[in-house]
């Protein structure tokens, strides 16, 4: 069923506390990690607790879940004193997408170029 545990998922293992994580905020409806590859010296994952692949299927199915994963990013911005800071969904693989739980990248810390790679 939508948005429920896939066993497969290595985000929803993270959600379930079966992978460590280094957690940094949680909400009922999301959880907030540090990447364990860090691009930035600000760079956190804000993942919805339900399953969906990607942040447009989480949206379609789930908005205020959706609008939960935005806010929080914006809540850990502001914990990590980072003023200026990007919000990204890599989208399919040719973007870079390689966990398919939809996730917020929040980067910060550094200046960032435009446009990205
Ligand atoms: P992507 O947009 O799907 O490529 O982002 C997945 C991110 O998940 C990527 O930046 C990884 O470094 C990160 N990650 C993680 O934080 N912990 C893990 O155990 C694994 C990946 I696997």
């Amino acid at each position: 069923m939508a948005g429920e545990a896939q066993s497969d998922c290595l985000f929803c293992k993270i959600v379930a506390g079966e992978v460590p994580a280094t957690v940094v905020r949680e909400t009922e409806t999301t959880v907030a990690f540090r990447d364990i590859n860090p691009q930035a010296p600000t760079h956190v994952l804000v993942i919805p607790k339900a399953h969906y692949p990607d942040a447009a299927s989480l949206a379609a199915a789930e908005p205020v879940i959706a609008a939960d994963v935005l806010r929080e990013a914006g809540e850990v911005a502001a914990q990590e004193a980072a003023d200026s800071y990007r919000i990204v969904f890599n989208t399919g693989s040719g973007a870079g997408q390689t966990v398919w739980h939809a996730h917020a990248h929040v980067l910060g810390g550094r200046g960032l170029q435009w446009p990205p790679g």
